[in-house]
């Protein structure tokens, strides 16, 4: 039986997808998008699991579209329509990993390249190896920053560093990354694996609708005005209001004891 090109692994309700084709530095055929987009769906319909942790396996975490993927052939006309691989693939697992129930981690532990690298930064929080790496690739090769890049960078960044990034397709380190906002966190290679578990485990203890729902929050604000986005919170707030969570939270916070957060 061919080995999984997604392993799943859970610790009690984290549950951590690694992309698993070390060999081409887990870079993405139609069959891995196929079993991570059936593990993410799986992630977000299984109750128990209240945290996601996205990582590579081997010395990197993903190098983008694999370029030697036979679904890359030029079809009758000699050319390939990259827009049908863009809409079958990475559209739906850009927005799946966004609308996920629970928070994303990703945990980058080596270089994250083209979709690769968007696909760790449309996680929630990143949290990247120092040898790890981050290259906007697309120029190189013809094309523009895909998997949510030209939608995630500017907003990440601004501008400037957003087209400095993706014009000139350079490396930038974990640490830099870190430094100018890009990322969540650097840690030593060695600490990324227990610093993103325990993150999780965190993350997994919390509210985590309310978690999901301030993602979402902050993802719609990009496109409003304060008074829409005022509006939004009163509606958001409403709704969590009425969660078992929140009744949780405030009753444990007065009788001075640790909270357990059941919705999802
Ligand atoms: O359908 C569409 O095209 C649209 C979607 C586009 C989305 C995209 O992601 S476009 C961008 C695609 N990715 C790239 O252009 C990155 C290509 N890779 C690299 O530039 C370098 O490999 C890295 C900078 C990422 C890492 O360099 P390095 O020196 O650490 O490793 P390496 O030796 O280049 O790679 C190791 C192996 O992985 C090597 O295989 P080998 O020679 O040992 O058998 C290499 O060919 C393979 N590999 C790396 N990236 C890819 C890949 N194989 C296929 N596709 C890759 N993207």
């Amino acid at each position: 039986m061919p080995e999984a090109l997604i392993l799943v692994a859970d610790a009690g309700p984290v549950r951590t997808l690694t992309l698993n084709r070390p060999a081409a530095l887990n870079s993405f055929t139609g069959e891995m998008h196929a079993e991570l987009r059936a593990a993410l769906d799986e992630a977000a319909a299984t109750a128990g699991v209240r945290a996601l942790v996205i990582t590579g396996a081997g010395r990197g975490f993903c190098a983008g579209q694999d370029l030697n993927d036979p679904g890359m052939a030029p079809g009758a006309d000699g050319k390939v329509d990259i827009g049908a691989v863009i809409e079958a693939n990475y559209r739906p697992l850009a927005l799946r990993v966004r609308s996920m129930p629970v928070p994303v981690i990703a945990a980058v532990n080596g270089v994250a390249a083209g979709a690769g690298a968007n696909l760790a930064l449309g996680c929630d929080l990143v949290i990247a190896a120092r040898s790890a790496s981050f290259i906007q690739a697309f120029s190189k090769i013809g094309l523009i920053p895909d998997c949510g890049g030209t939608w995630l960078l500017p907003r990440l960044l601004g501008r400037a560093r957003a087209l400095g990034l993706a014009l000139t397709g350079d490396k930038l380190p974990a640490e830099e990354a870190a430094r100018i906002g890009l990322i969540w966190q650097c840690v030593d290679d060695s600490a990324l694996a227990d610093t993103a578990q325990s993150l999780a485990q965190r993350l997994a203890a919390m509210p985590v609708k309310a978690l999901a729902a301030t993602r979402a929050a902050l993802d719609a604000s990009a496109q409003m005005g304060m008074a829409d986005a005022l509006t939004l919170e009163a509606d958001v707030q409403r709704e969590l209001g009425r969660q078992a969570d929140f009744a949780e939270g405030v009753a444990a916070f007065q009788q001075k004891r640790t909270p357990v957060f059941k919705d999802r």
